[in-house]
Formats: structure tokens, C-alpha cells, sequence
């Protein structure tokens, strides 16, 4: 199967997991246009598009330039000459930490936080930019004592601690390439990671806290290594939750002794344009997770641009929390990189949103006065759950701009977020009379930065709808020839123009680079999203077209869970398809068949939940397993996910003709009323 292989009409397929969903959106017709007072203090205006579409080069060039300090200015915007290979400000040299750090320092900003922290047992650290840039030049310092050069990959795998930060920062100084593996991934998936990058250091912590309680992370790094042969040289473990780990001495160094003890004297270089900044995998249709590269000019630009256009940022006078974690490209993105490149002040948060009580993250609004809020809609659907209650509680009038990414957001949670968290103008029930625009912004791990997304103080904004193409950004909606559709109509979301912060390419993988995200249309990037076009031509994103699902925000491959479960000797073929959930968005529902008497074994299910949770980890665990004796199967032997949506979905399955077996739901439904 190929990459770029589309399974079914997306305006037919509603796969944002909400039952009517499509129906519903295309009524959606409330506007909320920005306030008088907010246009007026805007940072981004109508004539930002007009600029772009004059000269798209010269844009992002002014861009580049007034956003970052260059070490060496570039010679040109973009080099297009060998597409899908671009290359944006080329011969400019660029150093990633310093923008990010010490030129604010040098601005006089030095004592401005840039990191305000706050772990999940209430600990709390200040990190202001003189601070981070001192404790960034002390990791360059160490990284690079440990062996590390420019152009060596450093797998980083911690919770979200200030430590990811300076990491992240540190491998960037030095030209390092970071590659974060989520804390939630098991040691399978982090040893996979290690090895396609070849990392020489990983960085962990003994753990973290969860729900009140440590939980590890080193283990599965030991575990991960336990194999002959690999490139890493060391472990650098921070401490975090006190636990007691196992040790694997000349190995395994603290980061207290390493990095704490290091010179506080780093003198940055600057790094080409085109240096690679980092990896990150994500989940794509085929089995195995691509690296995903960035480089450093062009995504330094437009995570830049688009967090202080997007977001509305004033730098001295907000504070921006992004609820992603740094394994995520959110993280990346809009938790270190565009913030910090804009002296923001932002705030980090270790642990989950119900410890110890469901207002944990309104009760941090209201202590950090936090402004900026950026979510994802699963985590809005859950709070929806919890109740208005808990955030009315709390005084969250510091909030002035909302903002969504991950998924499709519903109306309904679209609406809930603008009332209860964007209206709470005081704990008394207080409302605000200009209620905090909300920007739903559509991007990819692949685009590097958002793409689509309202402007807060120029766009009207409707709920579910991500509206608009940022300037600088040319997508559109097309259908199967790849031909624009006109206003009210679906197709597929593809982006016809370079921009500066897309991927480079798969790592160590040209040929499926192109042929992921170049071949199915010709000249153009395909996202894997169906999108449609209302009748102002704003966009509406459908979810995904491919064999990607989208579960709390997160991409998991059905592909990828099936060969986990396939991998088990209990199982002889397995079918994954995301189902619609009330909370998740999709959730993960597995159909197998078993081998041999493994059907009489009642603890099956659960075992083969725990053994998807070790190959790839807890959230690929499927939400449920059922046993069928058959999979529908068209002529060619490929599985219909499509029907068993349908049945995962409490639905009648739908036109089953291209099957091989006609009968065969038929005996699928029987079996699973009975239990097989
Ligand atoms: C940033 C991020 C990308 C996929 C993407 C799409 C979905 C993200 C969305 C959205 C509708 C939004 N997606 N934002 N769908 N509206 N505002 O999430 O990257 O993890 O690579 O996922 O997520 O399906 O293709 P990533």
C-alpha cells in the first residue's frame, strides 16, 4: 500500500468523530466578529494578506528579517528550482538559540520570565531569560563535552519540565539534531526512534508524576539500549521524582553533575539556514513512523510569524500557555520555539488536568494570569464533561485569545470554550462583554507551523471552521483530478505553494518523502485531510482521508496498531478503525481473529490491549477489542474499514457489494451479538 493512498470520498466520510458532524457544520452559520477595542490593538491587519499575495517571496523575506537576527543575511527567500526539495534563505546563517535567548538578554529583557513552571505536586520554578540562557549555554557546554557535534542526533525523552526546553535549545545551539520521543511511548517505539536516528545521547529523567503518584521514564530507556549494537554513547538523566533507578556506570551520567557543573560561557555560531533543527516521527499509513524533518531558518520564521499573528502576542504584557507536550509537534512549535524566538512569557505545567482536582488548569490561569490559551478540543470535550462549574470558580478574566489544534472542534465544544472560559470575566459569574476571540488553527507535524487559522483581530470568526489561509499560505480545497472546487463544495486540503517552515523530508528517506506528499497531486502538497469550502470559500476541515486516526489530538496509524497486534501469537489478522468518541474524537476499536484455542483464553482482550501498550505504548492501546471470526475483504484482499466503522460505530453497515464474500458482515454481526 502506498503512502498517499486515500480510502474513500471525504465528503462522504465524516471522520471528525461527531455522528452528523458534516450535516451540522454546513448550518453553521453564527459570525463573531472582533470587538472595536481588539481590532484596534491588533497586531496583525487586514493588509498582512494583501502583502503576501503581491510577492510571496519578499513577504516571508521582510518576515525573516524583522523577526530573527540573522548571523549572516540570505541571499535569497526561496530556492524552488528542484521541487519538493526547497530551500528558504539560502546562504543566510542563523543560530536557533540565540534568537531564542541571548539577543533578548542583550535587548535589556534579561530579566523578563520566560518560563514559568509548575510541576504537578505544586513545586514551582522561575526561569527568567537570563536565567534560561545561562542554564541553555551550560547544556551546550555539556552536550558538547559529551562528544556531541553539529549534526548529531540527541533523543530526548522527559517529561514536560524545564529541562526538555534548555534541551531542545542546547542541541540547537550547537547544531545537534533533537529528536523527542513522548514520554507516553514504550521502550519498543523509543529503541525504533534511537535507531532510524542513530542518536549518540539520550536524555531522560528518573520520571515524573502522575496523578500524584512517580512514574518512571528511565526504565524504558535501559530497556530500549538493553540491545547489542546501537550508536548511543550516554545517558543523562535529570532528576525529577527522587526514584531510585538502575545504573549503568561510564553510561549513564546526572545532569546535575554534568550539566549544573558546566561553564555558563557558550559562544554561539550560526548555523546554515538549511541546518537541521530536528526530527520528530509521526504516524503516517504505513507501518512504520517517518522522521519527520525540520530545518532551521524557515521554521524559526513562521513559528515566529504565526505565533505573534495568530495568538495576538504582546510580549511584555502576556502570559502564553500552550497545554501541548514537547513530545508532540505543538510542543515544539508553540511551546519553545515561536514563543520563546518572541520573548514571550510562558508557562509550563507537568501534569495531567484532574490532579489534584478538576480546576487544576483554571486555577492556574488565574495564579498566572495566564492570557494567551492554547488547547486541544479533546481536552475542551472533557472539561465540557467535568462541568461549568469548575472553571466558573476560578477568575480567568486575565484570558484575551483561544486557541484550538489537533483536531476538528465541534460547535458545540467551539461554543462552551468561547462562553465558560472565554466570557469568565471574574469568580463571581462576572461576564465579559467582548468575549476572547478563539483561533482554531489547522497544521501538521509535516508543516511545521500553523497553516489555516483566523487572524483574531481581522477575521470573523464562525464555530468549527479554521477559515483561512494565514498570508504567506496557499491552500486550497481540490477534487480527485485535483482541480479547485468551487465554494460549497468538499474535497481534499492541499497546499499548492512552498512555505517556509514545511518539512524538508523524511529522514534518511528522499523517495518516500515524495512520494507521501508530492504524488497524489501533481505540484502539490496533500495533507491527508478532506476539507470543504462554504459558500464564503472559508475552509472546513473534515478530519483525515487516510488510514491515520486522530485519538485526543494524537495521530495513531491503523496500520501501525494492526501489526502490533499482528505481532502477538495469539492473533492471526487484525483491523483497526477509529470510531467516533464523545470525548476523544475517534477512538481506537480493533477487530481480530485468533489463533488456535486462543479464543478460550477470557484474559485475551486484556492482554492484547497491554501488548499494543509495549510495542507502541498506553495511547495506542485500542478502547476496545472485539473477537470476530472473518474481516470483510474486497476482491483484492483489501480490508473494508469503512464497514467496520460503521458496525464500531453502532451503525447498519453500509453498500458491502465489492466484497468478496457478501455474506460475511452478516456472520460478523451474528458473532459479536453472541460472543464467539
Ligand atoms: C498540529 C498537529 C495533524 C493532523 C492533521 C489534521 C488534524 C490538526 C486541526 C486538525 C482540524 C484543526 N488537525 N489541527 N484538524 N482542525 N485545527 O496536530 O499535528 O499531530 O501532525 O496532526 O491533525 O487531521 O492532518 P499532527
Amino acid at each position: 500500500m502506498s503512502d498517499n493512498h486515500v480510502t474513500g470520498p471525504p465528503v462522504l466520510a465524516d471522520s471528525s468523530g461527531h455522528g452528523d458532524a458534516l450535516e451540522n457544520l454546513m448550518h453553521e452559520n453564527r459570525r463573531f466578529s472582533p470587538s472595536d477595542e481588539f481590532i484596534s490593538g491588533a497586531v496583525a491587519g487586514p493588509g498582512l494578506h494583501a502583502e503576501a499575495e503581491k510577492d510571496r517571496p519578499g513577504f516571508w523575506a521582510r518576515q525573516a528579517r524583522e523577526l530573527l537576527s540573522w548571523d549572516r543575511d540570505f541571499t535569497q527567500a526561496l530556492d524552488w528550482t528542484d521541487p519538493p526539495f526547497a530551500k528558504w534563505f539560502v546562504d543566510g546563517q542563523i543560530n536557533a538559540a540565540y534568537n531564542a535567548l541571548d539577543r533578548h538578554v542583550e535587548n535589556g529583557l534579561g530579566d523578563r520570565v520566560a518560563i514559568y513552571f509548575e510541576g504537578e505536586p505544586g513545586d514551582t520554578r522561575t526561569y527568567t531569560y537570563a536565567r534560561l540562557t545561562e542554564e541553555v549555554k551550560k547544556a551546550a557546554n555539556a552536550f558538547e563535552s559529551l562528544g556531541v557535534t553539529k549534526g548529531d542526533r540527541v533523543a530526548v525523552y522527559l517529561p514536560m519540565i524545564p529541562e526538555a526546553v534548555i534541551t531542545m535549545l542546547a542541541c540547537a545551539r550547537i547544531g545537534a539534531v533533537h529528536s523527542v520521543v513522548f514520554g507516553g511511548f514504550s521502550a519498543d517505539a523509543l529503541r525504533n526512534r534511537i535507531e532510524d536516528a542513530q542518536a549518540k545521547l539520550v536524555i531522560t529523567s528518573d520520571g515524573t508524576y502522575r496523578r500524584g503518584k512517580p512514574s518512571a521514564l528511565k526504565p524504558a530507556v535501559d530497556e530500549a539500549l538493553k540491545a547489542e549494537g546501537h550508536t548511543v554513547g550516554h545517558v543523562l538523566v535529570v532528576r525529577r521524582n527522587n526514584e531510585p533507578v538502575a545504573w549503568t556506570e561510564g553510561r549513564d551520567l546526572w545532569w546535575e553533575d554534568t550539566v549544573d557543573a558546566a561553564s555558563a560561557e557558550h559562544i554561539p555560531v550560526g548555523h546554515d539556514s538549511e541546518q537541521p533543527l530536528f526530527i520528530l516521527y509521526t504516524s503516517g499509513t504505513t507501518g512504520k513512523p517517518k522522521g519527520i524533518l525540520h530545518t532551521t531558518g524557515g521554521y524559526l520564521t513562521q513559528t515566529a510569524y504565526t505565533h505573534q499573528n495568530v495568538f495576538d502576542l504582546k510580549p511584555d504584557t502576556d502570559v502564553y500557555w500552550c497545554t501541548a507536550d514537547i513530545g508532540w509537534v505543538t510542543g515544539h512549535s508553540y511551546v519553545t520555539y515561536g514563543p520563546l524566538v518572541n520573548g514571550a512569557s510562558i508557562l509550563i505545567y507537568e501534569g495531567t488536568p484532574d490532579s489534584p482536582h478538576q480546576g487544576r488548569w483554571w486555577e492556574l490561569v488565574e495564579k498566572y494570569k495566564v492570557s494567551i490559551l492554547y488547547t486541544a478540543p479533546t481536552a475542551i470535550r472533557t472539561f465540557m464533561k467535568w462541568g461549568r462549574e469548575i472553571p466558573a470558580k476560578y477568575d480567568l478574566s486575565s484570558i484575551r485569545v483561544l486557541g484550538s489544534v489537533g483536531e476538528p472542534i465541534n460547535p458545540e465544544a467551539w461554543m462552551w470554550y468561547r462562553e465558560v472560559i472565554g466570557s469568565n470575566a471574574g469568580k463571581h459569574g462576572e461576564q465579559k462583554d467582548n468575549p476572547a476571540p478563539i483561533v482554531d488553527t489547522w497544521w501538521q507535524t509535516e508543516t511545521g507551523a500553523i497553516m489555516i487559522a483566523p487572524l483574531p483581530g481581522v477575521t470573523a470568526t464562525k464555530p468549527g471552521s479554521a477559515q483561512t489561509p494565514l498570508p504567506g499560505i496557499v491552500a486550497d480545497v481540490v477534487d480527485e483530478n485535483g482541480q479547485s472546487v468551487s465554494n460549497g463544495h468538499g474535497g481534499y486540503l492541499v497546499i499548492r505553494e512552498p512555505w517556509p517552515s514545511m518539512l524538508r523530508g523524511i529522514w534518511g528517506d528522499p523517495e518516500r518523502f515524495k512520494e507521501t506528499y508530492w504524488s497524489r497531486f501533481q505540484d502539490m502538497y496533500f495533507a491527508g485531510d478532506g476539507a470543504k469550502k462554504d459558500e464564503d470559500g472559508d475552509i472546513w476541515l473534515l478530519g483525515r482521508v487516510d488510514d491515520v486516526m486522530n485519538v485526543s489530538g494524537h495521530r495513531l496509524s491503523t496500520t501501525e496498531i494492526e501489526s502490533a497486534l499482528v505481532s502477538h501469537p495469539s492473533v492471526a489478522e487484525a483491523a483497526v478503525v477509529g470510531a467516533a468518541d464523545e470525548t476523544t474524537g475517534q477512538a481506537v476499536v480493533a477487530f481480530v481473529i485468533l489463533r488456535g484455542t486462543a479464543a478460550e483464553d477470557h484474559d485475551i482482550v486484556r492482554t492484547l490491549r497491554e501488548h499494543v501498550g509495549k510495542e507502541i505504548g498506553p495511547i495506542a492501546k485500542p478502547k476496545t477489542i472485539l473477537v470476530v471470526p472473518e474481516l470483510p475483504k474486497t476482491r483484492s484482499g483489501k480490508i473494508m474499514r469503512r464497514l467496520l466503522q460503521d458496525l464500531a460505530e453502532g451503525r447498519e453497515a453500509g453498500d458491502s457489494s465489492t466484497l468478496a464474500d457478501a455474506g460475511i458482515m452478516g456472520t460478523i454481526t451474528e458473532s459479536l451479538k453472541k460472543g464467539v
